[in-house]
């Protein structure tokens, strides 16, 4: 048994215990489901990609030049959960064209995300120095923290939004502590906007988003030996305005009991009791400031698409 396999093995037994059921949506994203997420970022309900890649595109020499620091300065950027880099090129040639000089470390857990990823920047940017890391945040983090020189880091894409707010906050004075007085972080925030809108971005009707949450019970199924029939779970998802969060569940249609070899043990599932997969929370300014203030950090830049739909924030310790 690998230990990714030991992690996920202890986090099912111990999510699927608790009432109501949960499970993390960091396990979405095995090769098939990081394949699934690419084409949600397509989709014309999902607007966060689209939003970002027009901030970058609008403001990526200003971005560039709040990271890129004193010209001539070596420094590391690292980016969290780079999946395949696409708004990220824009930001590498804008450093690349500035004669920044810097190492791009892109982590990401997917090792097949990772892997073309790595392949597409020698062929795009092959001028860039690249050092992939295939880890989880919280190894990445560790690394942070023993990394010398300067860095910058990015996280990207609103993927702060899938923290709940205790874990958020913790995420980011984890991410505070080893910053330099010259370190940058960026992070990108969806921004809160017509409910109609968002609950949409997170139940497209090719039925992408479906089966992104489904494919975790297939997941399950190859590597704890679950025997999940997707034919009698179906995905839910809605968009709560006073909280801001999106909540994605998997619902069981009818009573079943789900044997997992792994775990040795079955579960019963009750007709239409859900498991909370994924929280997709959405933000507003005066909360992006509060929270950076919470977590030691103060906003240097705060850059919206011509929509105000996302922001991109650029953060110092
Ligand atoms: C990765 N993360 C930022 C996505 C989001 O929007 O929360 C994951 C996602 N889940 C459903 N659609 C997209």
């Amino acid at each position: 048994m690998t230990t990714e396999l030991t992690d996920l093995a202890r986090h099912v037994a111990e999510g699927l215990a608790r009432n109501p059921k949960a499970l993390s949506s960091m396990y979405f994203y095995d090769d098939a489901g990081s394949r699934l997420f690419q084409q949600i970022m397509a989709l014309p309900e999902y607007y966060p990609t689209r939003a970002e890649f027009a901030i970058f595109r609008t403001h990526g020499a200003a971005i560039g030049a709040a990271l890129g620091g004193t010209a001539g300065e070596p420094f590391t950027l690292v980016e969290l959960g780079a999946g395949d880099g696409a708004k990220t090129k824009l930001l590498l040639r804008e450093l690349l064209a500035a004669n920044s000089d810097f190492t791009y470390a892109p982590v990401d857990i997917s090792a097949g995300a990772m892997s073309g990823l790595v392949a597409t920047l020698a062929a795009e940017l092959p001028a860039l120095r690249v050092v992939p890391v295939v880890e989880s945040y919280a190894d990445a983090l560790d690394q942070l923290r023993t990394q010398p020189g300067r860095k910058a880091v990015l996280f990207l894409g609103s993927n702060i939004g899938n923290f709940g707010p205790a874990e958020r906050l913790d995420f980011l004075r984890q991410l505070a502590t080893p910053l330099g007085a010259d370190d940058r972080l960026l992070i990108g925030f969806d921004l809160r906007k017509d409910p109609r809108r968002i609950r949409a971005a997170y139940d497209d009707a090719q039925g992408i988003t479906a089966a992104f949450n489904l494919n975790l019970l297939t997941r399950l199924n190859r590597e704890l030996g679950a025997d999940f029939d997707l034919a009698r779970w179906q995905h839910y998802t809605d968009y709560e305005p006073l909280t801001g969060a999106v909540r994605s569940f998997l619902v069981s249609t009818e009573a079943q009991n789900i044997h997992f070899e792994a775990l040795e043990t079955t579960v019963h599932f009750a007709a239409w009791e859900v498991i909370h997969t994924e929280n997709s929370y959405k933000f507003t300014r005066p909360q992006i400031e509060a929270l950076a203030a919470e977590a030691g950090l103060r906003v240097v830049d705060f850059f919206t698409d011509g929509a105000g739909d996302f922001a991109d924030v650029v953060l110092a310790a």
